[in-house]
């Protein structure tokens, strides 16, 4: 039995992106689209006996109409080919308001063949073309929910989170005690595990978040424990795998270095349980590159606009996006303005940030000529600027004034 998991898609996220315009669609937009497509023909093509989503479909609660649109025709696609698809409802797909649908309940609404799901914790038995199995759908629960049920007293945020984690476990436990030993079974969750590590999704966390431990859920009642919420692929149990398969596309810098992919299990329904997972492989997709360029400009350079360009064309930039950080000494802070850096580089997909650091002096900025008025050094450097006085000559004078301004005042730091 060959089961794809993956999660966490994000369709809506559009930074660093601009309007295609052969489609119209912003250039994120069909990023994310294209990840996502690499699934489904994966597991169209491959023929693969169920697929688990594991949550957050979309950026937003909300999602644009474009945005259902494709999500929902890639979704049809496995429904049509005869693939059990299991979707997770994840935190991005609930409204805070109890009783209103979440993103993914229209299609349980619609009742689409071979779709399942995950709104409320519990079993579902599916039957795939290689024999059934129970998956156990943890989605995110909401607080407003939780507190509607539980509206006794007032509690704390963290005293809402704990009375989660609590509910949670029961249950989880309780349904444990209903499986059938004898059919292979996944936990599928939206979720915080608590030893698990994060690359840069936090701003990607709608407020703060409850938590399970690992030993909460990696129990040996599960073949598999798939998970979504944390957008780093890791592997935080070996038996039975617990296993976050990670968001498909970078959002920041912060994952520049991660892998994005999704996991392929296979299982032997024939063997007892624990014994079932006959292996777990890690498929990458072909995500949105993000890379960083660091570059130091030397106090000796005689062209530090060509240095930067010579210093990009050593890095594949094409596919990328790019932020350059570049270290410069003080003298170069009239030549090097973000503006004619990003008109002289042309070999960039999406130059996102350009950010210059002066080395030595940092009272002014002369890229926006501020200086607060009670900052003489600063109000030197303008004069000083004002004068096309040459760089080395403004050096030294910085220097003996700042030799002065100690000799005066010498406690002030
Ligand atoms: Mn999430």
């Amino acid at each position: 039995m060959r089961i794809v998991h993956f999660s966490d898609v994000h369709i809506g996220v559009e930074n660093y992106s601009r309007i295609d315009p052969k489609t119209g669609f912003s250039t994120r937009l069909l990023d994310f689209l294209n990840s996502f497509d690499q699934v489904i023909d994966y597991s169209i093509n491959t023929n693969v006996d169920l697929v688990v989503f594991c949550g957050d479909a979309y950026k937003n609660r909300d999602p644009s109409q474009t945005h259902q649109r494709e999500f929902a025709k890639r979704i049809a696609l496995l429904s049509n080919k005869g693939i059990p698809t299991v979707l997770i409802v994840g935190n991005h797909d609930v409204p805070l308001v109890a009783n209103k649908a979440s993103a993914l309940d229209i299609y349980s609404t619609l009742d689409i063949p071979n779709i399942y799901i995950g709104n409320t914790l519990k079993t579902h038995l599916i039957t795939t073309p290689a024999g059934p199995i129970q998956i156990l759908a943890l989605p995110w629960i909401r607080r407003s929910n939780y507190l509607a049920k539980n509206d006794k007293a007032p509690l704390t945020p963290e005293e809402i989170n704990f009375a989660i984690q609590e509910s949670l476990t029961r249950a989880i436990q309780n349904e444990v005690k209903l499986l059938d030993k004898s059919i292979p079974t996944i936990l599928a969750g939206h979720i915080t595990i608590g030893e698990a590590k994060t690359s840069s999704e936090i701003s990607m966390m709608l407020g703060s978040d409850y938590l399970l431990l690992k030993s909460q859920i990696a129990l040996p009642d599960f073949d598999y424990v798939a998970l979504g919420h944390i957008h780093r692929h890791q592997i935080l149990e070996e038996s039975p795998p617990v296993v976050y398969s990670g968001s498909l596309e970078r959002i920041d810098f912060g994952e520049e270095n991660d892998k994005k992919g999704f996991c392929l299990v296979t299982i032997d329904p024939s063997q007892k349980q624990g014994k079932r997972i006959k292996s777990l492989e890690f498929k990458n997709v072909n995500a949105r590159k993000f890379l960083t360029i660091p570059i130091t400009i030397s106090e000796t350079s005689s062209n530090p606009i060509e240095d930067i360009l010579s210093n990009v064309l050593n890095f594949t930039t094409e596919d990328s996006i790019v932020r350059i950080k570049i270290k410069a000494p003080q003298k170069f802070s009239g030549l090097l303005t973000e503006n004619l850096i990003r008109k002289s580089i042309t070999n960039i997909y999406y130059l996102a940030q350009i950010s210059i650091e002066y080395t030595h002096e940092k009272l002014i900025h002369k890229e926006t000529n501020e200086t607060s008025s009670n900052d003489p050094i600063g109000l030197l450097k303008v004069f000083l600027k004002n004068q096309d006085t040459d760089p080395q000559k403004t050096q030294t004078l910085i220097d003996r004034a700042n030799q002065i301004f100690d000799e005066i005042n010498p406690n002030e730091i």
